[in-house]
């Protein structure tokens, strides 16, 4: 159903979660069912090796800057990155029970208290200027490493950033840098009408501050079945604990047997495998062959898409973006998955934050969308309206 455009809305559309609906249009990315997502026109195959700042610049200025650009772009990110007051002592009087992705919504909601410019584009830039060092204090303070915290040094570039505040002892930095690179790159976007995306614009159309729009959009990608799906796909993997391909495909068939999802495959538009899956397996071949979990996942694509593809009613038997990026970041050090949805939260604050400034300050002739208002039928008038 997704992949079909309804021109006409009937009763059976009601109730669906608007799938398929026209609502908009985008003008940061679209996903195809062969390519998957495009950037501004841009196949994310061909984009998986730029850099984060790049990406930024092309999601919020539809075209790939040229080295004088991008290094002005830098520049410009530096001078926002400076935290606009005590983020510090909020960040400490929370909960450490509470789910990184709770800490990341009020972190972003504190920023915005700390300061607004109520300039939609300003906002949004500053806000992506500032989350290497919120992502950076929230891994610190919430796991109890909260004393000497290195002073923020905002020349370095937004990945950089964030490893040099979170200063985990005993691992490769460099590998580090390249698996976070990639995976913010490859994470930014995905389209105008995903549930974070779509939920952080509604916020937006009521003239909520980037801030609170973008808090907002962070609660939506919190849910197991959106965002959450990268924690619950490691948690998979940790599961299957074996790379013998003989006893994976025992614990794929019996799994389904079972009636539970082989996390990491499946996909709602795509019908071949993820570029962004296959992007991130080139990266492991080369960073980690043989870790453990690297081989698990690697096993998984070999047997996974042959036994699902058993089942007629699959559309996509393949591998998603999913299933190698919780490997990946298990092998650089983050081995606690609970995290893993804020990496994706910090790479959407940048296509989130270009589609908020799109909708607001471009569309419909630069007056913006006007506040959503989807029309819902009381049950007893359905019949009489809709044939
Ligand atoms: N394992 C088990 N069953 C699967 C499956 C999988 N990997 N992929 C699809 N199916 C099942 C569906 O649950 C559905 O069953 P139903 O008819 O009983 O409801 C049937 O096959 C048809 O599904 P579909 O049209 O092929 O896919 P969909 O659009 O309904 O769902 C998705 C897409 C991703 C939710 C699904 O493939 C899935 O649950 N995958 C496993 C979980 C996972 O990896 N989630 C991460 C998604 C990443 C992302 O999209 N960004």
């Amino acid at each position: 159903m997704d992949n079909e455009v309804l021109l006409e809305v009937t009763e059976n559309h009601l109730n669906t979660g608007m799938r398929g609906v026209p609502v908009g249009t985008c003008r940061t990315s679209f996903v195809t069912p062969t390519e998957g997502v495009h950037y501004c026109g841009y196949p994310i195959s061909e984009l998986a090796d730029f850099e984060p700042e790049d990406i930024v610049y092309l999601l919020f200025n539809k075209e790939l800057p040229t080295p004088e650009q991008s290094s002005e772009f830098r520049k410009d990110l530096e001078n926002r990155a400076a935290l606009p007051g005590d983020l510090t002592t909020i960040l400490k009087s929370l909960p450490k029970s509470g789910h990184p992705m709770d800490w990341l919504s009020i972190g972003i909601h504190t920023l915005g208290m700390l300061d607004t410019t109520n300039d939609w584009k300003e906002d949004a830039l500053n806000l992506i200027a500032r989350m290497p060092r919120l992502m950076g204090l929230i891994f610190r303070i919430r796991e109890g490493r909260e004393q000497n915290i290195p002073a923020d040094d905002v020349s370095m570039g937004l990945v950089d950033r964030f490893v040099h505040a979170l200063e985990f002892e005993g691992v490769d930095r460099e590998k580090m840098k390249r698996v976070i690179t990639t995976y913010l790159v490859l994470h930014m976007d995905h389209g105008g009408g995903n549930l974070s995306t779509f939920s952080g614009k509604a916020i937006a159309s009521g003239k909520a501050t980037v801030y609170a729009s973008m808090a907002g959009a962070m609660n939506a990608l919190s849910g197991p079945l959106h965002g959450r799906a990268n924690q619950s796909c490691l948690e998979f993997v940790l599961k299957v604990g074996t790379s013998d391909a003989a006893e994976v495909e025992a614990f794929v068939r019996a799994e389904l047997e079972a009636k539970r999802p082989i996390f990491g495959f499946g996909h709602a538009v795509l019908r071949t495998e993820d570029p962004r899956a296959t992007a991130q397996f080139k990266l492991g071949a080369k960073i980690c062959p043989n870790d453990e979990n690297f081989k698990i996942v690697t096993t998984l694509r070999e047997v996974a898409p042959r036994v699902l593809a058993e089942n007629p009613k699959i559309s996509n038997p393949n591998a998603n973006v999913d299933i190698a990026s919780g490997a990946l970041l298990h092998h650089i050090g983050f081995t606690d998955p609970t995290y893993y949805t804020t990496f994706f939260g910090w790479a959407r604050v940048a296509g989130i934050g270009a589609q908020i400034v799109d909708e607001r300050t471009v569309l419909r002739d630069g007056k913006g969308t006007p506040l959503y208002r989807p029309k819902y039928f009381a049950e007893a008038q359905t019949l009489r309206h809709i044939e």
